[in-house]
């Protein structure tokens, strides 16, 4: 094939690794654990499971170097690409055969469909060879079908007998994970050898907690969004006519949209965590836009660049409100608007029909199969241009201001998932597959797999696996209450949003632009961490 010289160059990129993953090392177990939340009802869910120790990979000092076990490992990626993926596949690979050359690892095609269908390859070092340190998922492919019913649940046992499996690795966000415990305990349950480990993928950066210091992908994704903003500022200084509205990935959470503000310093950035607390209403975040658009014209600038995150609609107390009610009634499938109106209380039924019908019917697209709304699909940056747009033409027939608006959508998601990783996420992705195959060859089931120390050098990672219970809490989807590992928000007490408060006044009517410029993957930035994680290091 025709590789760009970047491309054939990454091939050949060593990751880095813990030299303690590479010889003969033990086991430490910390202590008992709980779960997040609703500690009972989870315990109910996994009686098996619930409350086992984490675990460490600790020095064996002096002990013997062991040749592995044979192990027939699956591994299947799921729920939407992060850059990285390739990695955890290649880790886990080098670690299998490293350790015992018989050992055999096995893809399972397009996500935990995949498992389902027994649709499988088998990956061996010419099959993974050419993905090395690259983006995309597409060695195996992915999907997010959520396994849960007692005829899918067969059929995973099937595959997994007929294919002999020790292990299965599953490589997914918080729903993902917990298909991934809820399997784990199914198979203890019935009393099988194959243990389960997940391995926290997305770009999101919201499968975050005091066990897991960031999902693999994260990292990359931010520093592609980072340099398309900011050469949509250096744009907007330039031609001094438009105003760029960026709405970035990442779900409910904004950390994507809070990192990208720091690293851009754009004029505005709406955190939907903070529109929660100050439970600011449509209208309200509306007419905050309207006065910064007003205050910049005054000066003179009629341009400007405001982030927001895919998830902002979820923060707003009414929006809100109204998304509960369709997830209601929603819950036994489609239903056309004027099935769906009269079901609306008066407050939500407002609101629904004031919404542009093109957003109105974003709201009410089917579900994700864990039950989520599909937020990506929801174009907020061009709900609040129409309403910005709006309130600009009442600010002017009463004769309160009057501007030149000329406002341009964007929306920042895919073009972040399968970018070429960086070097961090190559280096954490690779040494997440290893630990996961050595989570399976010490016989452990039900854990995530971790890397600790990560503001540290690859060297210096502590790594092991967490129980997933340790995360769960109970929430409602799809009408149902249901164990999940829980979502974690922006900190409004963290470190990255106190310095993005601190900051955020000096951006407002200045053009104060930030340029981070694109990936590096050589040379004196190469190893640069995104801000969050350095910022919120627990160490
Ligand atoms: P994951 O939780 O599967 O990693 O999702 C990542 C994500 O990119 C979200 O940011 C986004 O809301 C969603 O996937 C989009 O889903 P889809 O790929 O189905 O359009």
């Amino acid at each position: 094939a025709d590789l760009s010289p970047l491309h054939r160059a990454r091939l050949e990129y060593f990751p880095r690794l813990p030299p303690i993953l590479k010889g003969a090392f033990g086991w430490r177990e910390g202590e008992p654990t709980n779960s997040a939340d609703d500690a009972e009802e989870i315990k109910g869910y996994f009686p098996n499971l619930y409350g086992q120790p984490p675990v460490f990979i600790a020095p064996n000092r002096g002990g013997p170097v062991t040749i592995g076990k044979t192990l027939r490992v699956g591994v299947v990626l799921s729920g939407g690409p992060a850059p990285g993926g390739h990695n955890v596949i290649s880790g886990l690979f080098d670690y299998l055969y490293n350790r015992n050359r018989d050992s055999v690892l096995f893809g399972f095609l397009n996500g935990p469909s995949g498992i389902i269908k027994n649709n499988y390859v088998q990956l061996d070092e010419e099959r993974i060879y050419p993905y090395r340190n690259q983006g995309g998922f597409h060695i195996i492919g992915s999907d997010r079908t959520k396994i849960e019913t007692p005829e899918q649940f067969e059929k995973v046992d099937e595959t997994v007998r007929k294919l002999d499996l020790d292990g299965l690795v599953v490589i997914g966000g918080d729903d993902s994970n917990t298909n991934a415990a809820i399997l784990a305990e199914h198979f203890v349950a019935q009393k099988m050898k194959t243990k389960v480990i997940g391995v926290p993928k997305t770009i999101d950066g919201d499968l975050r907690n005091e066990f897991v210091e960031t999902s693999f992908g994260f990292d990359t994704a931010v520093k592609v969004y980072s340099e398309l903003v900011s050469n949509l500022g250096y744009d907007a200084i330039s031609a001094k006519k438009s105003w760029h509205f960026c709405r970035l990935m990442g779900r409910s959470a904004s950390h994507i949209t809070l990192e990208v503000a720091l690293q851009t310093h754009p004029n505005m950035a709406l955190i939907g965590e903070e529109v929660m607390e100050k439970k600011q209403t449509l209208t309200q975040v509306t007419r905050s836009i309207a006065d910064l658009i007003v205050e910049r014209a005054t000066m003179g600038k009629n341009f400007g660049v405001i982030l927001l995150p895919e998830g902002l609609v979820e923060f707003m107390p009414d929006v809100d409100k109204l998304i509960l009610e369709l997830n209601e009634i929603l819950a036994g499938g489609h239903l056309e608007e004027d099935q769906i109106i009269p079901k609306l209380t008066e407050q939500s039924s407002y609101l629904f029909r004031s919404l542009p019908p093109l957003i109105a019917k974003q709201l009410t697209l089917d579900r994700d199969p864990h039950g989520n709304v599909q937020v990506s699909k929801i174009e907020s940056e061009r709900l609040l241009i129409q309403m910005v747009s709006e309130e600009l033409k009442e600010r002017k027939k009463a004769g309160l201001a009057s501007c030149s608006f000329s406002p341009i959508p964007h929306f920042f998601g895919y073009e972040g998932r399968c970018s070429l990783p960086s070097n961090f996420d190559c280096n954490y992705c690779y040494t997440l597959g290893h630990t996961a195959g050595a989570l399976i060859e010490g016989g452990r089931t039900g854990l995530v797999a971790t890397v600790r120390h990560l503001t540290k050098s690859p060297e210096q990672w502590v790594v092991g696996g967490y129980p997933l219970t340790v995360m769960m809490d109970i929430e409602r989807r799809k009408g149902k209450n249901v164990p999940v590992i829980k979502k974690a928000l922006v900190d409004l007490k963290g470190e990255a949003f106190r310095i993005f408060s601190e900051q955020r006044g000096s951006w407002r009517l200045t053009e104060d632009y930030r340029c981070p410029g694109p990936i590096q993957h050589f040379g004196p930035m190469a190893d640069s961490i995104n801000f969050t994680l350095m910022s919120e290091a627990r160490d």
